[in-house]
């Protein structure tokens, strides 16, 4: 960007004149429109989803994050346009952000078709000789922005630094954590023009009150947020790992890993039914494709989502073992899920373990119902049964707690007992007072617990 542009950038970041465009209005990117609204900038923000421009033109919140109930501007407001046009907006925007999911396929293959396709609207509809700056901020794996983008901006007959320039500014939402929404977390910034990068260190520096920094190329920031991530899979990996194995040496591995933490650089992750959401349980296939790519194995990575995915698995065995220990027959029992959800507190069921743990007892011939406030029946697959009201839960077997909502915690538990058929309960989340429930009257059961 010459420095005339760089100069002009600063300025209308200074006097608040920028125009900010967002491309993608789900959990990443209505946040982050809000954040540079609020910050006093003019916003564009665009989305594929006439169901979610009209909520948010409508001044409600589209996603599931609670955090963002009370916060989408109101009709009418000013400085904010909502379009599902791309072309409409681009030409207003001195910059645009692109906030597109980024998912893994079938067969855990990253899916970039959101990222190429967002690129391709928005370049079409970049003025020539703008010099608009268009930051990737999606979780991707190394060479992604580069290898994807670059393609279309040379179809295109674009020209980088005079069209446009391309940055890469990973998200770092964690929905569900208002302590950590957009304006409240530190951000790294990539791209290959130095002077880019730092007018793109004082624009997310009036987002966000914590650390801004230009890290370099692009590479840089894309890998730096997937590892992020694939450090926490691996992290709950152990975890996990070591759930399965104390309970045959009788020992309840929340001891171990309590007494451990009390030493000083003791990271403490628990164990649980499994990990969902989009993010742990994704981005490490993106780490694992680039290494593939480049001819170098990724075995820890590997196996760490090897433990997790097959954690639903395992649990589901624990709990027909405790079944057929109570004397239970699969075919004659109904299992009631408290929570569905991948998170406590968000209504988010993306790559939650619940479905694989619900599959795996359907699959044994378990009736299976949740309950989760969180979430509505359509959410739910055909062969689970929706519980509106704990009220209206009667004879079941055993209550297992998947999600830690404060709904499916704090909850009248010995009401809760006087329903049951059998009063087994097993504690997914290791969040429960197992001994306070023992001493009413339930069967208490727990992951990584001796049975
Ligand atoms: N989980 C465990 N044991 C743990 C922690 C998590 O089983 O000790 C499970 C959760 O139940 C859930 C899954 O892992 O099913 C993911 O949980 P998470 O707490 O990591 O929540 P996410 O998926 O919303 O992760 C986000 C990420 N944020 C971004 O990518 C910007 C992650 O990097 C954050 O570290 C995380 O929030 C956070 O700190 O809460």
């Amino acid at each position: 960007m010459p420095m005339a542009l760089t100069a002009a950038f600063a300025t209308k970041i200074s006097d608040n004149t920028l125009s900010v465009g967002i491309i993608g209005l789900g959990y990443v990117g209505l946040p982050t429109a809000i954040g540079f609204h609020d910050a006093g900038f003019e916003v564009w923000g665009v989305d594929v989803s006439q169901r979610t421009v009209d909520m948010v033109m409508a001044g409600k919140n589209p996603t599931g994050d609670p955090d963002v109930d009370d916060i989408v501007p109101a009709p009418g407001t000013e400085r904010w346009h909502i379009t599902t046009s791309t072309a409409e907006a681009v030409p207003h925007c001195d910059v645009v952000l692109v906030t597109v999911p980024t998912p893994i396929t079938h067969d855990l293959k990253p899916d970039l078709s959101y990222v190429e396709a967002a690129g391709r609207a928005v370049f079409e509809a970049i003025p020539k000789g703008s010099n608009t700056i268009v930051v990737l901020e999606s979780t991707v794996y190394p060479g992604v922005t580069a290898q994807t983008w670059m393609p279309i901006v040379e179809e295109l007959g674009l020209i980088i630094g005079e069209d446009l320039e391309i940055a890469y500014c990973p998200e770092r939402f964690n929905p569900g954590d208002p302590a950590h929404g957009v304006r409240q977390v530190a951000r790294v910034i990539g791209c290959s023009n130095p002077e880019v990068g730092e007018a793109l260190v004082t624009l997310y520096s009036k987002l966000t009150s914590e650390d801004v920094r230009y890290v370099g190329k692009l590479e840089v920031a894309e890998a730096a947020k997937v590892i992020e991530n694939v450090q926490r899979d691996i992290n709950i990996a152990l975890v996990n790992e070591l759930a399965r194995i104390f309970p045959a040496l009788d020992v309840d591995v929340e001891d171990v890993l309590s007494a451990a933490a009390t030493k000083w650089n003791f990271h403490r992750y628990t164990p649980g039914v499994g990990v969902g959401g989009h993010c742990i349980p994704v981005d490490p296939y993106y780490m694992i494709q680039r290494a593939a790519d480049v001819g170098v194995p990724a075995g820890l990575i590997t196996a760490a989502r090897a433990v997790n995915r097959t954690m639903p698995n395992h649990v589901a065995q624990v709990l027909v073992n405790i079944l057929w220990k109570a004397g239970l027959s699969a075919e004659n029992t109904k299992i009631l899920l408290l929570g569905w959800s991948y998170k406590a507190e968000v209504g988010d069921p993306r790559e939650t373990p619940a479905e694989p743990l619900a599959e795996a007892l359907h699959e044994k011939g378990i009736a299976v119902a949740v309950y989760d406030p969180h979430l509505s029946s359509e959410e739910m697959p055909d062969h689970v049964e929706w519980v509106d009201s704990l009220d209206m839960a009667e004879g079941y077997d055993m209550a297992v707690l998947v999600t830690a909502h404060k709904a499916c915690v704090e909850l009248d538990w010995a009401s809760l007992l006087q329903q049951m058929k059998t009063p087994l309960l097993y504690d997914g989340r290791r969040v429960l007072d197992l001994s306070r429930l023992e001493a009413i009257g339930w069967d208490v059961h727990a992951v990584g617990r001796p049975n």
